[in-house]
């Protein structure tokens, strides 16, 4: 059931259950207030996956700034959607399961991936703290997950991320390159034509 991906890395697989259905309607509920966005990156590149943010921080790209966290969605000039209060709860009790109790993110990153989406690799870096873990919760569509190294040219292993599955990254996994290969197309009962991804993420100490 725990699956260690790395020294601090576990892998929940099918955690999600009951939950699933009422995440999917927060999903919606939150992104009719946030629209999923596809972010540009300071090299002018629109992003495949579309993203949206809830919670103290949203993470935000444009071609001029780049990367950063943020307290106001630009798509709407309003502060970011509290984390809705069930989700804290769920994540803390996530990432105690994987040995790190009393997690309390700032910072809830929805990525929606359509057909041919994907996420290069790279580090997640951007948060002024990486003493704490990230809590990812995989829906809808199947996704292979590239799991690397310290270094961008470090071998990868591929993990088929599903429906209902949780990770937990932390320790001295937190600085490793991931990414999401090119998703394939599909429907599922729940998400239709797409693959969500909710990552959770302390982004202030
Ligand atoms: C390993 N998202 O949002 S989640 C991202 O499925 C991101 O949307 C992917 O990478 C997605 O930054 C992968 C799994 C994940 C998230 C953060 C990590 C794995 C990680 C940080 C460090 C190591
Ligand atoms: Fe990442």
């Amino acid at each position: 059931k725990h699956q260690a991906l790395g020294p601090g890395s576990v892998l929940l697989r099918q955690r999600l259950n009951t939950q699933a259905n009422p995440l999917m309607r927060e999903i919606t509920a939150l992104t009719a207030e946030h629209p999923l966005q596809h972010m540009v990156t300071r090299g002018g590149h629109a992003m495949s996956v579309a993203t949206a943010s809830c919670g103290r921080y949203g993470w935000v790209s444009d071609a001029v700034h780049g990367y950063r966290y943020t307290t106001t969605d630009p798509a709407t000039g309003l502060p970011w959607s509290p984390i809705p209060a069930h989700w804290l709860t769920l994540v803390r009790t996530l990432a105690e399961e994987a040995g790190y109790p009393g997690f309390i993110p700032d910072s809830a990153l929805i990525n929606r991936y359509a057909a041919g989406a994907r996420m290069g690799l790279h580090q997640d870096r951007d948060e002024a703290t990486l003493d704490w873990p990230v809590v990812s919760l995989s829906l809808g569509l199947p996704a292979r997950f590239m799991f690397g190294g310290p270094t961008r040219q470090s071998p990868v292993i591929d993990v088929p991320l599903l429906h209902g599955d949780v990770v937990v990254w932390g320790g001295t996994d937190r600085l490793r390159f991931h990414g999401i290969r090119p998703l394939k197309d599909g429907h599922h009962s729940l998400t239709g034509p797409y693959r969500y991804n909710l990552t959770f993420r302390r982004v202030q100490p």
